[in-house]
């Protein structure tokens, strides 16, 4: 019986697929010392509910669940079917998985218990980001932070397991379902991009160690505002301008963050009038792509100090969020701290 080594074929003739994120989740599980494989299946529970959601928001018009659901958030805000679907597909995918003891969403006001005496992760998630671009095929997004659980497995849920800063943070990412679905994540060992390929229904690396340009020009930011900015908002504004920035506002965190994230950029949602402490939610949206802007070496700020340093008060807290390559965000801090240093990392 003749045996013989396996050489990798070099005709060409079927052109490789690529790594996909359950072979990559795997091979990079050895970054974790006492990994037991939780956290990977935890990701892949993730990325399965991600790919239900795609399927749901790609047939949005067909399927009849476009447009209001008829009852508004805990933050007051109108919920839209598409958000009520993510949470519901995100919620049990992880309760199904069993790795998760307590979920914090943006479609639920209280911490949602899991009941499971086994789960040593918590997650934050924001189901669907960029609610007001639904209806109108505007890309969208998904938001997650992963944590683990502050007291013992398998004993009640307390306030130390979900009020952590996001410098705790396990793992955090998004999922943009815009021309393309991607999942782009960090475990604290760099960011790597999956592109979903519809056909094998199988998300493929596409964009490995992903590292944001340290300078741009492209600033996002909702211009419809101005009038309530502080003048240091309004300098750093003025500056794009006058530089010739390019001004590039989505309306959806995650499409923003992401296009800034790979061509370097800055998105800003500062506090105003309206809102005091910006828009934008810590634990579901601000922790989450700080985590992932610091691991491809950008910065994160609330314009005082780093987002991932904020202890968490309130489930729902909101905080002013300035984002993207260094250069530019420390640019924008000169312009809204005249009187204090830039922030350096
Ligand atoms: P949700 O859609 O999850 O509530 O997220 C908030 C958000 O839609 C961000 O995606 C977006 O960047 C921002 O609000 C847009 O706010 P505004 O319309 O005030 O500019």
């Amino acid at each position: 019986m003749k045996i013989l080594p396996y050489q990798p074929d070099q005709s060409g003739m079927a052109y490789s697929v690529g790594t996909t994120l359950d072979r990559f989740i795997k091979s990079k599980q050895s970054d974790f010392p006492f990994a037991s494989g939780e956290l990977s299946q935890l990701l892949r529970d993730i990325a399965l509910a991600a790919k239900i959601v795609n399927r749901e928001t790609n047939r949005a018009g067909l399927a009849n669940i476009g447009g209001a659901f008829g009852q508004t958030n805990v933050q007051g805000e109108e919920q839209q079917k598409l958000d009520v679907i993510a949470n519901i597909r995100f919620m049990r995918a992880l309760s199904k998985g069993g790795e998760v003891c307590a979920i914090v969403s943006e479609e639920e006001d209280s911490v949602i218990d899991l009941q499971n005496g086994s789960g040593k992760y918590v997650v934050a998630i924001d189901p669907l980001d960029g609610s007001s671009n639904i209806d109108v095929n505007i890309s969208i997004g998904t938001i997650f932070s992963i944590y683990r659980r502050k007291t013992p497995v398998g004993s009640p849920i307390q306030e130390e397991d979900i009020m952590q800063p996001g410098k705790e943070q396990v793992a955090a990412g998004y999922v943009l379902y815009g021309s393309s679905t991607m999942l782009v994540y960090t475990t604290g060992f760099g960011v790597n991009g999956f592109t979903y390929e519809n056909s094998l229904g199988e998300f493929f690396l596409s964009h490995p160690a992903i590292q944001a340009p340290k300078d741009g020009k492209i600033y996002s930011i909702n211009e419809g505002s101005e009038l309530e900015w502080t003048p240091g908002v309004k300098n750093y504004v003025d500056h794009c301008k006058k530089s010739q920035y390019s001004a590039r506002y989505i309306g959806s965190l995650v499409a923003d963050f992401h296009r800034n994230l790979l061509k370097g950029g800055i998105y800003g949602y500062p506090s105003t009038q309206k809102n005091p402490n910006g828009k934008l939610r810590l634990l579901y949206e601000a922790n989450a792509l700080a985590f992932i802007a610091e691991q491809a070496g950008a910065i994160a700020t609330d314009g005082v100090q780093r987002i991932l340093d904020i202890q968490p008060e309130t489930l729902h807290q909101r905080t002013p969020l300035w984002i993207g390559s260094e250069k530019m965000v420390n640019e924008a801090m000169g312009f809204l701290n005249k009187k204090r240093e830039a922030v350096n990392l």
